[in-house]
């Protein structure tokens, strides 16, 4: 790439407010190579001007306002420059809005996301339905910079601000049979117009899950900001999963139930095509999609001019991390 990354700032070192200013910088610089006509930074319909991030408004409650305002600097480094704020709401897949990924930045702002209530279900000694406001207090949210890789082959660097899963999962004390965790995405048809599309293959509501020990690894997270704002509807608002050694369609949104279950549960993709999508989902440069390979990717901003196109990493780059949850497995068979 021509440009100046902003990763090369060790961001375990700097605050998030010192991250912006400094993707500012690189977001000045990109739009000015752009505008020179070198770059090619468009997915189609995406913005002319440069944002300042600090003049971004995301509608939300106070308190999650100040929650957000208040996250812990960044803890994963990554060395990649962040994936402009444009690219990261503009450029979605969120079926509820429609199949093009413009359609949910165009179409999700219908949906209200507060008040918001999560379900939470199945073996544990707690359950019950809380208020959003309710799940995070007491929490300390943090800032973490993961990538995110798609199944399709684009990926994204996203900085979320969220907290550990691990967190909720040990206050509601799951039983000795909760062996897998079931989350379920909104389904409100007058809000989500894919919903109610008879084009749709897909049996609403959306529904995504994890293995218990994947659930509780440190590296998981719900989110309910990103780039230090709350959540866009169209990434999820209010609270998304974030699993970020496995391919994106895990990454459910606007999350109302999470069961504890002792069966695997029936996940969206996997029902829709088995063959091509598995439960486990684990991004591997190695076991291809069986239309596609799966050994690049294009890294967002990724034009035709410069599709950006980078090696995918065993685990999308985690696997020191997350190797020893599948030691004794197949990675061919339990895709
Ligand atoms: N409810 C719901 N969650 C979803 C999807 C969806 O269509 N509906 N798409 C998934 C897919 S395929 C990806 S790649 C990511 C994209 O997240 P992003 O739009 O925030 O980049 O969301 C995932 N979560
Ligand atoms: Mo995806």
């Amino acid at each position: 790439m021509l440009i100046k990354h902003s990763g090369d700032i060790p961001s375990s070192e700097i605050t998030p407010e010192a991250i912006y200013n400094s993707r500012r910088d690189f977001m000045r610089g990109a739009m000015s190579v752009a505008a020179l006509g070198v770059g090619s930074f468009a997915a189609p319909g995406l913005m002319a001007a440069p944002t300042n991030i600090g003049d971004i408004e995301v509608k939300g409650p106070d308190w999650l306002k100040q929650q957000i305002a208040s996250a812990n600097a960044n803890k994963e480094k990554v060395t990649e420059a962040l994936t402009p704020y444009e690219h990261i709401t503009g450029y979605n897949n969120f079926y509820e809005y429609g199949y093009d990924k413009t359609d949910p930045a165009a179409k999700a702002h219908v949906l209200k996301p507060h008040p918001w209530t999560v379900e939470i279900a199945g073996e544990i000694a707690r359950p019950g339905t809380f208020a959003l406001e309710d799940l995070l207090k007491g929490i300390t949210l943090e800032e973490r910079v993961y990538r995110l890789r798609c199944v399709e082959a684009w990926s994204m660097v996203v900085p979320w601000v969220g907290f550990s899963l691990a967190d909720l999962i040990k206050r509601v004390e799951p039983t000795s049979k909760a062996k897998y965790v079931a989350f379920t995405t909104l389904e409100r048809p007058s809000e989500m117009p894919g919903q109610k599309s008879s084009f749709s293959t897909i049996d609403w509501p959306y529904r995504e899950g994890l293995r218990m020990d994947e659930a509780m690894h440190p590296l998981t997270i719900l989110a309910v900001g990103l780039y230090g704002k709350v959540l866009p509807n169209q990434n999820g608002a209010p609270l998304r999963l974030v699993v970020p050694w496995k391919y994106g369609f895990k990454y459910i949104k606007s999350i109302v139930k999470i069961e504890f279950t002792e069966k695997q549960p029936k996940t969206t993709w996997s029902m829709i095509a088995p063959d091509e999508y598995g439960f486990y989902a684990n991004v591997n440069p190695q076991v291809s999609h069986p239309r596609w390979s799966q050994a690049e990717e294009r890294r967002l901003p990724s034009g035709l001019l410069r599709p950006n196109i980078v090696p995918t990493q065993l685990f999308n780059g985690y696997a020191e991390q997350v190797a020893h949850l599948y030691k004794d497995m197949d990675l061919r068979k339990f895709y």
